[in-house]
């Protein structure tokens, strides 16, 4: 169960923020109703929020879920792999500090975005991407497995579109992940049934289970019906804006 969720305002510099996506300018005060609808969205699904400012200095500030890890067990503060994110870290940090005695930092020359951190029930599997690199993989899975945690590294390099493993791969519980079709039957995978994601609702597979409930980006109706079909009430949630800055539904908070 996760009962809180970190989260911090998109700004008036949001337009400015990293993007690969060609879908255009995304239009700041949108974002942040969608933003609004979003935290509802948590504080329905049980959890206490915190709602940090927007920071002026870090237009993908909004996007705190690449700069840390947080697990049962501890937190780990990451080192984002887009120069221009790495200045985030630390009001999270701060803002984690009150909750966990130490925690540790991904170092350099290792690069982690925790987007490409996906757990599946205590097993991370963690993507080396243009984000994420061998050397930052590595402490990672280190760092995780010292926590008694199992790690395995994935490569999405070959994969279109995929700027962090949890834009093409969501966990659901239960035993069952949901991916885009393109990525591939790690052998890191064999323990779980993989729902796949129709090629035209790719965005879709990353989704959010909170509790017992799936946040689902709207607009994919096949992707919706196949999560309500495993009994799971989805809450839809237009993300467009955020989408044109490459990011999606679990990009926007930190959770535990
Ligand atoms: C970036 O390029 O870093 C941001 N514009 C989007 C980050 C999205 N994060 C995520 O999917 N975990």
């Amino acid at each position: 169960m996760f009962t809180h969720a970190l989260l911090r305002l998109p700004g008036e510099n949001f337009a400015q923020g990293l993007t690969q996506a060609g879908e255009g300018a995304p239009d700041p005060e949108l974002a942040l109703e969608q933003h609004q609808r979003y935290c509802e969205a948590l504080a329905a699904c049980g959890l206490s929020l915190t709602v940090l400012p927007a920071d002026p200095h870090h237009p993908d500030g909004c996007f705190v879920e690449d700069t840390a890890l947080v697990t049962e067990r501890g937190a780990i503060i990451m080192r984002p792999g887009a120069p221009s994110r790495r200045g985030e870290v630390d009001v999270i940090e701060s803002a984690l500090k009150g909750l966990f005695t130490s925690i540790p930092r991904i170092a350099a020359p290792g690069t982690v975005d925790a987007g490409d951190v996906c757990e599946a029930d205590g097993h991370f599997l963690v993507g080396l991407s243009a984000r994420t690199n061998e050397a930052g993989a590595e402490q990672l899975a280190a760092q995780l497995i010292d926590l008694g945690y199992r790690a395995d590294i994935v490569d999405i390099r070959p994969y279109r579109g995929l700027l962090h493993l949890k834009t093409g791969i969501s966990w659901l519980g239960d035993g069952r992940l949901l991916a885009t079709e393109d990525l591939p039957n790690w052998s890191s995978l064999a323990a779980y049934e993989i729902i796949r994601v129709p090629e035209p609702e790719r965005y879709a597979a990353n989704a959010l289970r909170i509790n017992d409930h799936v946040l689902v980006a709207a607009g994919y109706p096949e992707t919706r019906a196949a999560i309500e079909s495993l009994g799971f009430p989805v809450i839809p949630l237009d993300v467009s804006e955020f989408r044109k800055l490459d990011g999606g539904l679990s990009c926007l908070s930190l959770r535990w």
